[in-house]
Parts: structure tokens; C-alpha cells; sequence
């Protein structure tokens, strides 16, 4: 059985209902800070979870005989810019509550880190799987300090952490909240709705990006993954696209051909993305677990205009 902490998020909301078709809604015990009444909290297990109660967090995994957990639950890189100390408290404090519950009951356990955890003195372009890493914003602080810990309890605990940098996300289900890549979502549910994109991140600003279907598949590929083939744990880059704003308005003009795009660049979420590299070097992932991306901009600009007509209607 899983146990999943932020499970209403952006990434959490749709990996809890493909690991519910995959393992069975009843092996799926979805948490959350709130209850939102979604499809997460009514198609199988769910339990309120502030994953800063280490002493709750384990009461369920016990509760529910898990032995996996997938440790969701954090603010992103903007949010944690402007609450630097919550984020670490939240970000550190429910990482230690999780890997402490995974150690007790030997559970197997991911997380994720992100193009966040490099900085601007890591190799910007196809950035290698170990590299230099010393980011200057929080997020990316509690996404090293993050790795570095998932990597101690596997050699310190043998506990089967397991882990992946993940690029911007995309997807239709969940809007995310407080991140840096937020504007290449935006951006589609602006096109459906006013034709029009106003954008804080400022053209030719490359960040690697992943379509939604593509990062669930390789959180699912990697824990399945057989241990003796990975020579690293946490985490593995992963990586389908880069791409810069005015690539993606380029793709919805061939479906929205008077799709206007603007630009009002946020000096505090661009400094963030410019700290990032511009694109980033999967082949590790690639050869330890056979990481792959299906989408492309434009197949998941097809797919995301697709599904974002029927949403909005
Ligand atoms: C953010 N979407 O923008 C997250 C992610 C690489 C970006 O970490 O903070």
C-alpha cells in the first residue's frame, strides 16, 4: 500500500488516480492538508495529513500498513521565496517526518527534486546528472539539502529512496500554485479564455519542461525500476523539452491564429528561472531505468488545448 502526501497538488491529483487504476483505489491512501471534496478524497482512502506531524504521518502509514511513500507535499520555488523560513520548515520539516516514517516501517520512498536544485554557477546547458550545485533560492536550498538527505537514509538506513529532478510541469487536472514554470500552464488556460497571454517569465528564458502523462510515468517507472541497475538515487534528471515563452505562443497560433502574446516580466520569478539551467542531460535516467518522454510542445500543446476546451467550457 502508498501513502501520498500532497495529494490535491499538481502532480499529487493525477498520480494518485493512475496509481488507484494501476494498484487498486483501496492500496492508495491519499492525504492532504485539506479535504477538497475531489475525486482524490471520494474514489479511495483519504486522510487529512499536515506532513509537519510526524507523529500523525506515522499513525496512518501504521494505520494503513503502507510500504511506499511518495512525499509530495511542499511549497514551490516562488512561494518559498517570499516565505523563506516556512518553506523550510514545511519543505525540510515533512521531508525528515517522511523519511523517518519510511526508516521505522521500512518503506520503499520518493520524492522529488527539480531543475531548482542547480544554481547560476551550475553548466547551463545540457546540465549533466552530477554537477555543481549551489542554488541560490530556498526552494532550490530544501531541494539539495532534500537529495542529499534521500541519499543519507540509503546509505546510512538502507532505506530504497528513490527520486527524480523534475523540469516545469504541465498539465489540465490541477492548476500548480506558486511555482516558477506556472506561466507555461497559464498560458494555456489564457489562450482557451481570452486569446491572449500576458507573461511574467521574458522571451528567450529557456526552462526544461515535462507534459504531465510523461512525469507520472516515470515516477511509476522508477519505483518499479530493479535497484541493482541504479547507480544514483537521488535524484535522476528527467527532462522532454526546452523551450522559451514565445516558442509555446508560436505552437497555440497554429491552433488559435490570433493568439496575442505579451509580455510583463516579474524581476522576482525571473530571477529565479535565470538561476536555472536552460536545458538540462536525462541520459542517466535513460540508461539506469529507461526514463522516456512521449510529448513534445507540440503534441502537448495539441493535448492540453484538447482537454482545456472541454474544461473550461
Ligand atoms: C516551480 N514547478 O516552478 C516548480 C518546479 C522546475 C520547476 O520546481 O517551482
Amino acid at each position: 500500500k502508498i501513502l501520498v502526501t500532497g495529494s490535491l497538488g499538481q502532480i499529487g491529483s493525477e498520480l494518485v488516480t493512475k496509481m488507484r487504476g494501476i494498484y487498486g483505489s483501496d492500496h492508495v491512501i491519499a492525504t492532504d492538508i485539506r479535504d477538497n471534496g475531489s475525486e482524490v478524497v471520494t474514489s479511495g482512502p483519504f486522510e487529512i495529513l499536515d506532513v509537519t506531524d510526524g507523529a500523525k504521518m506515522y499513525e496512518l502509514a501504521k494505520k494503513y500498513e503502507v510500504d511506499t511513500i511518495v512525499h509530495l507535499a511542499a511549497l514551490l520555488s516562488a512561494t518559498a521565496e517570499k516565505k523563506p523560513l516556512l518553506a523550510w520548515n514545511l519543505n525540510m520539516g515533512g521531508l525528515v517526518n517522511a523519511l523517518e516514517t519510511a526508516r521505522e516501517l521500512n518503506c520503499q520512498f520518493f520524492t522529488p527534486s527539480s531543475i531548482g536544485a542547480f544554481g547560476p554557477t551550475t553548466p547551463k546547458d545540457q546540465t549533466p546528472q552530477d554537477t555543481i550545485q549551489r542554488p541560490t533560492t530556498m526552494y532550490g536550498v530544501n531541494k539539495v539539502s532534500g537529495e542529499l538527505l534521500c541519499d543519507y537514509y540509503y546509505t546510512k538506513f538502507g532505506v530504497d529512496t528513490r527520486g527524480v529532478r523534475f523540469p516545469g510541469l504541465i498539465s489540465y487536472v490541477a492548476e500548480p500554485g506558486g511555482g516558477t514554470t506556472d506561466y507555461a500552464v497559464e498560458i494555456y488556460y489564457e489562450a482557451i479564455k481570452n486569446q491572449s497571454y500576458t507573461s511574467y517569465i521574458d522571451k528567450g528564458t529557456y526552462m526544461d519542461m515535462m507534459y504531465m502523462p510523461d512525469a507520472l510515468q516515470a515516477i511509476i517507472d522508477l519505483m518499479e525500476a530493479d535497484p541493482s541497475k541504479l547507480k544514483h538515487r537521488n535524484a535522476f534528471n528527467i527532462t522532454a523539452m526546452s523551450f522559451a515563452p514565445e516558442e509555446i505562443a508560436t505552437e497555440i497560433k497554429k491552433h488559435i491564429p490570433h493568439f496575442e502574446m505579451s509580455y510583463q516580466v516579474d524581476p522576482a520569478r525571473q530571477a529565479i528561472a535565470d538561476s536555472w539551467p536552460n536545458s538540462i542531460d536525462a541520459s542517466a535516467a535513460k540508461e539506469e531505468w529507461g526514463f522516456k518522454a512521449d510529448y513534445n510542445l507540440e503534441k502537448m500543446t495539441i493535448d492540453m488545448l484538447d482537454k482545456l476546451k472541454i474544461k473550461l467550457k
